[in-house]
């Protein structure tokens, strides 16, 4: 009797063992940098949300081999096979319940580095402030500030973990805030070329808008499912709930993004399908948490108010969008590839929108063909480019492509359009050229195989266009857009994209804003 208890204790044990044991491993070698709680230290955040980006693999590879150039140290003779595996799997499991992050940890994680009464007033270098370049580069988690004249860096710093989406200037190009999926946002001084204040906005962040007057900063985020707006100064002003009209639902949130002329935020959820708009017009309705409750009885749906979100009902959600160049419509697409147009003033759908695939649609460009108003956009599963005319929203052309891509670029002073193959199975090595009035491919730039080369920028003035060589030791490559040859290289860590000040503060048609 007592060896079959024995025997069976022998096979059960091991099995409390190892469900034990990662949440153990993980408070003994990875809770003083990542987290007791999981939520990001001088390390990222390792919940299921801050890894959906690392495959299970990466992953373990990570765990095993450490990470070059970061304080992550190899575990490769700390931890069997088995533990690795396990410490990966505990990883990729969501806590429940959820983290939460309160309005008290906003304010509590804001960091002013320095006194912005002591900065100077004017550029402290004597490039034109005004055809600098943001460069981010995910490599070693670095910025660098390019000069765009002489196409060659004068600051370099360190960003937080992980950046994601373009970096929004303040409409002086003074400022730029940068938000990290990890949900930090940073304020970064231009001018003086010094972070000035971060704060943490929440714990998965899609991205951030600026407002048009540069009074105001917003934060999309996906944990918690909210929207947090800032003052300029990153001083927490409201957070606002992705939740239903009745409350019962949550979402997260898909993207927010700037609307100068209408002087509002336009926001889209990932799990309701609605479109927000969010005034910051100070003529709107006053700052009123009562009007929550109003809103929800119905009573403020005519009048937005100020920093309150007025709902258009969709048929689908909207997992990106972008907009026309006067701010009447927004143009998305759901992960499944129903494409839509929705116009802002009649709050309602007004066209299907022919693009096959979720296009990474923030990248989209607009132009005029042949006298009308085009956009053009790429998709993550096919290789072709959609461009359909904004006058009646039919197709105009799909331009086949060398596989699917997942940025479009061009400038208003260039006839010409950079398309990538990111997601390509063939190669990742190709940038093609597409002639705005024609239509059509006309060149190939390609890096060696296996290389990514892809995200493009171009200089103020449309005579330069710089692309990624996106590897750890690869570099900004400059193309003369007059003779369309290569003629710089500046060396970087994976650049995974680069902004130009003038075509991001003027809103060029050819770039993302
Ligand atoms: Fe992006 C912008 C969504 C994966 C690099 N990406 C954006 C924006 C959105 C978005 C909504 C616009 C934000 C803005 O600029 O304000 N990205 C998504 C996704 O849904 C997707 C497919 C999956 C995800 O993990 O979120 C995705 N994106 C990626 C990548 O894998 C890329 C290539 C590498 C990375 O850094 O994660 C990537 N996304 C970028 C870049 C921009 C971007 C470089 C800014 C483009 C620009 O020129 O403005």
């Amino acid at each position: 009797m007592k060896a079959r208890l024995l025997l069976c204790l022998a096979i059960v044990w091991p099995l409390f063992a190892s469900a034990a044991e990662p949440a153990a491993l993980y408070r003994q070698h990875c809770a003083s940098c990542h987290g007791a709680d999981r939520l990001g230290g001088i390390g990222p955040a390792l919940l299921p949300q801050s890894l959906e980006r690392l495959r299970r693999p990466e992953a373990e590879k990570t765990i095993r081999d450490g990470r070059i150039a970061t304080q992550m140290p190899a575990f490769a003779t700390t931890f069997d096979d088995a533990q690795l595996k396990a410490l990966a799997d505990y990883l990729y499991q969501a806590e429940t319940p959820a983290p939460a992050w309160s309005e008290a940890d906003i304010r509590a994680s804001r960091i002013e580095h320095v006194d912005p009464a002591t900065l100077a007033d004017h550029p402290v270098f004597s490039a034109d402030p005004l055809n600098l370049f943001v460069v981010v580069e995910s490599g070693d988690h670095h910025v660098s500030i390019l000069d765009g004249d002489r196409l060659e860096p004068i600051h370099r710093f360190a960003s937080r973990y992980a950046l994601h989406g373009g970096p929004k200037f303040s409409p002086d190009g003074r400022y730029v805030y940068f938000a990290s999926r990890d949900g930090w946002l940073s304020k970064f001084d231009v001018w003086n070329l010094t972070t000035v204040a971060e704060v943490r906005a929440g714990l998965n962040t899609r991205n951030a808008a600026v407002s048009g007057d540069g009074r105001l900063v917003i934060v999309a985020n996906t944990l918690p499912g909210n929207l947090v707006v800032f003052d300029s100064e990153l001083r927490l002003l409201k957070t606002i709930a992705a939740t239903s009209l009745d409350g019962r639902q949550s979402s997260r949130v898909s993207a927010v993004y700037d609307a100068t002329p209408r002087k509002s935020f336009i926001a889209a959820l990932k799990d309701l399908p609605e479109v927000w708009e969010i005034s910051y017009d100070e003529r709107a309705a006053p700052i009123h948490d009562g009007l929550v409750h109003d809103y929800r009885m119905g009573e403020a749906i005519a009048r937005p108010g100020y920093l309150h979100p007025r709902r258009t009902p969709l048929d689908t959600v909207l997992d990106d969008f972008f907009f026309d160049q006067s701010y009447t419509h927004v143009m998305g697409a759901s992960r499944d590839g129903k494409g839509q147009v929705v116009n802002l003033d009649i709050r309602r759908k007004v066209a299907d929108l022919a693009l096959p695939g979720m296009p990474h649609l923030g990248s989209g460009i607009t132009f005029t063909w042949q006298g009308k108003p085009v956009m053009a956009s790429t998709n993550l599963k096919t290789g072709e480019v959609s461009v359909i005319g904004m006058n009646d929203w039919q197709l105009v052309k799909t331009i086949p492509t060398r596989g699917p891509g997942f940025f479009l670029r061009s400038h208003s002073q260039s006839r010409y359009a950079f398309v990538d193959s990111m997601m390509s199975r063939e190669g990742r090595n190709h940038l093609q050229l597409i002639d705005k009035e024609s239509l059509e491919v006309v060149r190939e730039f390609t890096a060696p195989p296996g290389q990514t080369l892809a995200h493009v920028e171009f200089t103020r003035d449309g005579r330069y266009a710089l692309a990624s060589l996106w590897e750890m030791d690869g570099a900004l490559v400059v193309y003369d857009m007059q003779t369309l040859q290569e003629v710089k290289r500046l060396p970087m860590k994976k650049p995974v994209g680069k902004y130009n000040v003038w075509n991001k503060t003027r809103k060029d048609e050819g770039t993302s804003h």
